[in-house]
């Protein structure tokens, strides 16, 4: 099978370093894919992306060694199989609050006995070679976001789910579900704190602690921290901000709308 480049870094203890597409095009898609980034995670739950459009994508990412990860729209068994299908080797899960629903997400991305993932690995065998079937269990991660008020107060039982391989944190849902505004790049006490509390339960039960960020400033301060799983741009912010960036830089032109940063908040 055609190796997973981030299991192979988490089984080295290394870092793993992502970007995140919501722009529904292979050659943008190929384009991020030829810049170094470890990871690349197709968005279909914020993204303006559907299954077509992920496939299309998955085919791009495939010109690299890079991985190719989808976050699905929610925790349902029929779009993670069908994802993992057509070429994605793990799933992002959004918003998993308990150990059941941690639970259905690793058994749609393992085949039986381990799990109840169907058989039919259409494209995926393309990308990934004729013994697909016979290590995908291992080599298939699926990362749960803890994100809700009750993913927080269970973090424990959905943190120590046999087969989960991370837990990605999703910074502006998180805020949210602590009473904060929906900032990503978060400095508030309250939101370090449960960071720090998500990152101490993964060390404990030795997954891979995961985050969301807008910028390389966050990226390596949760790189330092330990975390293995670091998203450090997403497609749409890196045209925006570049191109808002050059037009700062002009003088005796007036722009049609203001320079400001794209997400230096917000989403
Ligand atoms: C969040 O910030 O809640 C996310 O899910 C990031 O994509
Ligand atoms: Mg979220």
């Amino acid at each position: 099978m055609r190796f997973n480049r981030v299991k192979k870094l988490w089984r080295e203890g290394k870092p793993a370093v992502g970007g995140w597409l919501s722009i529904p095009h292979c050659f943008a898609t190929e384009v991020m894919a030829h810049t170094g980034l470890d990871w690349l995670c197709v968005d279909m739950q914020h993204g303006c992306v559907d299954y077509s459009d992920a496939v299309t994508m998955l085919t791009a990412i495939s010109t690299t060694d890079v991985t190719p990860l989808v976050r699905v729209p929610w925790n349902e068994p029929a779009m993670i199989m069908k994802v993992l299908d057509a070429g994605a080797y793990g799933v992002i899960v959004p918003m998993v609050s308990n150990r059941a629903e941690a639970e259905r997400a690793v058994a749609a991305c393992r085949y039986p006995p381990k799990g109840m993932r169907s058989n039919g690995p259409n494209r995926v065998l393309l990308y990934a070679g004729s013994d697909y079937q016979k290590h995908a269990n291992d080599e298939v991660i699926c990362a749960a976001m803890v994100e809700t008020a009750e993913g927080i107060e269970k973090l424990d039982e959905i943190a120590a789910t046999p087969g989960l391989d991370a837990i990605y944190i999703g910074p502006t849902d998180l805020a949210l579900a602590l009473g904060l505004p929906p900032v990503m790049d978060n400095d508030e006490p309250k939101h370090i704190a449960t960071v720090n509390r998500i990152l101490d339960a993964c060390k404990r039960h030795k997954i891979v602690a995961g985050i969301h960020t807008n910028s390389a400033k966050f990226t390596q301060r949760y790189l330092d921290q330990g975390f293995q799983m670091v998203m450090l741009v997403p497609d749409r912010n890196a045209m925006m901000n570049y191109v808002k960036a050059e037009i700062g830089r002009l003088t005796g032109w007036s722009p049609m709308t203001p320079v400001a940063p794209q997400s230096a908040g917000g989403y």
